[in-house]
């Protein structure tokens, strides 16, 4: 059989986090393992104020996670609404390998973390605080487009999100999202990044997609599945992501005009594509002929 060794993933960031996720695969390990490994590079990056230990707070000032996983399985785990616990996508596993369950949020995710020894820790960095402080002089919210890209320096509300998607050398296919959500969000909300069929959804039958953006957005089409479900009925994998698009612009209008949603797709062949409302959506790509590839999307604006 070819060998659809594969890892992709979101943002300028998904460089380094393919590269970790890469040694797995080429060691012959499971894309489950490679994901997690992967996605736990961007969650201890402390330039990444998007993910894991130095997001952006709530409005309150907490730094709340939020992360989800599955594999070739079906088999899921999921945490939102996290605290003081800088690898939310380790946690989620645990979720899915240890309890009877699929999702844990806030006070019981923390406590369930804390037995399976994970640090309690303080994951505000100064940083963060900082840019907190400065959003409190005037508290508007209003997520704009791709703050996240270097490219746009100075912005207050970076909001990106880590999705990666693997296929390991037996051709088994998982993936895996983390997110602080987005910054000065109110307290308790979540995102779709935690969620199963929202910011990630897997079938091994068929592909994987995840996503990045408002989750708001994201959730109210269940984006993820929904991509896995065009592919399934032959929607190669980029225009899956731009059918979902279009759906998410048909529905909100002017609603979405400024926001920015992008989903990255693969499919069991090892095809990949991508696909955003606005420009400047990058991604991440290894494959055994090409490594460290960093792609833009096509988008709709
Ligand atoms: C969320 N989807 O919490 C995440 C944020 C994000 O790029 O992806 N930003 O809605």
């Amino acid at each position: 059989p070819p060998d659809n060794t594969l890892v992709i993933s979101t943002w300028d960031f998904g460089i380094a986090a393919n590269q970790a996720a890469w040694k797995v695969l080429q060691q012959g390990g499971r894309a489950l393992d490679a994901v997690e490994t992967g996605v736990k590079v961007a969650e201890e990056d402390l330039d990444n104020h998007t993910v894991g230990r130095a997001g952006y707070p709530d409005r309150e000032g907490r730094v709340t996670l939020d992360a989800c996983i599955m594999d070739e399985y079906g088999n899921c785990g999921s945490v939102a609404a996290l605290e003081n616990i800088a690898h939310p996508i380790a946690v989620a596993r645990l979720v899915m390998e240890k309890t009877p369950h699929v999702m844990l949020v806030g006070q019981g995710a923390m406590q369930f973390a804390v037995q399976q020894g994970f640090k309690n820790e303080k994951l505000l960095t100064p940083e963060a605080e900082a840019a907190w402080k400065e959003w409190l002089k005037d508290k508007t919210y209003k997520p704009p487009v791709n703050i996240e890209n270097k490219k746009k320096p100075g912005s207050r509300y970076n909001h990106d999100t880590i999705g990666m998607l693997a296929i390991d050398s037996k051709g088994n296919i998982s993936g895996a999202c983390s997110t602080s959500g987005l910054a000065f969000k109110m307290r308790g909300r979540v995102g779709d990044s935690p969620i199963i069929g929202a910011g990630l959804f897997v079938d091994n039958e068929v592909g994987a997609a995840t996503a990045t953006g408002v989750g708001e957005e994201v959730i109210r089409v269940a984006g993820s599945a929904l991509i896995v479900e065009l592919m399934r009925q032959g929607y190669p994998p980029k225009a899956a992501c731009k059918e979902v698009v279009e759906r998410i612009i048909k529905k909100r209008k002017d609603a979405v005009k400024d926001s920015q949603v992008g989903f990255l797709a693969i499919n069991k062949k090892g095809e990949y594509g991508a696909y955003a409302i606005q420009n400047d959506f990058t991604f991440a790509v290894s494959t055994s002929r090409k490594q460290d590839i960093l792609v833009t999307a096509t988008s709709y604006y």
